[in-house]
């Protein structure tokens, strides 16, 4: 049997930077993950890190390669009708910026700080479940190398993303969720080749949307939406070229250039929401509470955002005893996690095609881009939210 204040499911980046803040007020906790650490430092998924995730990895004293090697970028590109229209984020939000960073890389840092903290964090456990969440002594069992083991806790985080096992632990009536799903996916690839853009390009085009976003100065990042339910194998390195180009084009003869693809991948578009985000001494953060479409760039931040606000509840929990901010913490993150499902669902419904709609949908959506790269309104509205809410 072992012991602890904070029991943690899940080493992505809630979970990590979670076990992170916790020791910095002096709160232990142990950290459970089923993947390999080179699995989950090699997974590659988000890029855009708002400012105040930025702020927040900071203050932590994390910020050392983001500051070194991260990208930071004042505007994105809509295109569409083959034109491309700035929208100014920095100029509009009094200096905002974002921060391009890879989510591989934020874990590895995150991986590193907890191990030269000396906290426990141990990989490829088997057969996590969580127990007593009504009780105030929660307990998670799991099988690690082989033995059997209980960890007793106070509390658990449910940072074990959207297929976890803490989110099916609550009672059915309990809780209840909140579900879209989109009948597109998107495919994205990474590529060696120096980006044919300086700032994201969000594109939309009558075969689907496309995005151009990057990793480093010699690394391109991109998407294209394709069906729900894909198969990778229908997508020859050509294919996937020539759709680029197709969508991405411009009549000023603006060119994508190409290079050697070596990662690619398909992911479902959902937008998901389950509320209260707590069950008893259960707290679920980041992807095991909601999952945003990718096309407002917000689920890490959303991520990093949940456990900024639990850490400092739990901190205050176990220095006075108070489950003010334990009684908050739901409340206070959803009315963040909404404003962020509001204004991804509001890109993703902007730029896709929607496979059961016709011409008419399609021209209101380029009304709409109209309206947001004319109306500084409107892309007022856009840029405060693509660089993120203030974190509570
Ligand atoms: P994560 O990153 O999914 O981490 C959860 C961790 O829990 C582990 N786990 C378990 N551990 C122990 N026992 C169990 N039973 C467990 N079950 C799961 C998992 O192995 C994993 O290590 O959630 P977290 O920490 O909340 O972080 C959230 C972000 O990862 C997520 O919001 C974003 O990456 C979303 N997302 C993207 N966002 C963007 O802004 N841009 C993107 O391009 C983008 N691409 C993506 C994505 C999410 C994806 N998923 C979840 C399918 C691409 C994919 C494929
Ligand atoms: C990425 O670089 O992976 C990325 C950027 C912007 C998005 C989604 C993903 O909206």
């Amino acid at each position: 049997m072992m012991r602890t204040q904070v029991g943690i499911v899940g080493a992505g980046p809630s979970g990590l930077l979670l076990a992170h803040l916790l020791g910095l007020q002096g709160v232990e906790s142990v950290v459970l993950e089923n993947r390999s650490r080179e699995y989950v430092e090699q997974r590659v998924r988000a890029g855009v890190l708002e400012q105040g995730a930025v702020d927040v990895f900071r203050e932590a004293g994390l910020a050392g390669r983001i500051e070194a090697e991260g990208l930071v970028h004042h505007g994105i590109e809509l295109r569409f009708a083959g034109q491309g229209h700035r929208i100014a984020m920095s100029e509009l939000t009094g200096g905002r910026t974002i921060t391009i960073y890879g989510q591989n890389r934020v874990v590895a840092d995150l991986v590193a700080a907890r191990l030269a903290a000396g906290g426990p964090l141990l990989y490829e456990v088997e057969g996590v479940a969580v127990h007593d969440l009504d009780s105030d002594r929660p307990s998670i069992t799991f099988t690690h190398g082989g033995a059997d083991q209980v960890l007793e806790c106070d509390v658990i985080a449910g940072c074990d993303g959207f297929h976890g096992v803490c989110r099916p632990a609550i009672p059915e009536g309990a809780i209840t969720e909140y579900e879209r799903v989109y009948p597109f996916a998107w495919l994205g690839i990474l590529a060696t080749v120096a980006p044919s853009t300086d700032e994201l390009i969000y594109a939309h085009h009558p075969n689907g949307f496309a995005l151009h976003s990057l990793r480093s100065p010699e690394v391109s990042r991109l998407y294209i939406q394709v069906p729900a339910g894909e198969d990778m194998a229908e997508w020859p390195d050509d294919r996937i070229w020539a759709e680029l180009h197709v969508r991405l084009a411009t009549d000023d003869g603006w060119t994508l250039a190409e290079g050697p693809i070596f990662e690619r991948g398909i992911a479902p578009l959902r937008s998901f929401v389950v509320e209260p985000m707590r069950h008893g001494r259960l707290f679920l953060a980041g992807d095991a509470a909601h999952i945003v479409p990718p096309t407002g760039a917000k689920g890490l931040n959303l991520a990093v955002a949940d456990v900024t606000v639990l850490a400092a509840a739990l901190a205050d929990f176990f220095a006075t005893g108070s489950e003010v901010g334990l009684d908050a913490y739901s409340d206070t993150c959803l009315r963040r996690v909404w404003q962020a499902q509001r204004f991804s669902w509001w890109m993703t419904s902007m730029l896709h095609r929607f496979p059961d709609e016709g011409p008419f949908a399609a021209r209101l959506q380029l009304a709409q881009l109209d309206h947001v790269v004319t109306s500084k309104a409107a892309a007022t509205a856009l840029a405060e939210s693509y660089v993120g809410l203030p974190i509570p």
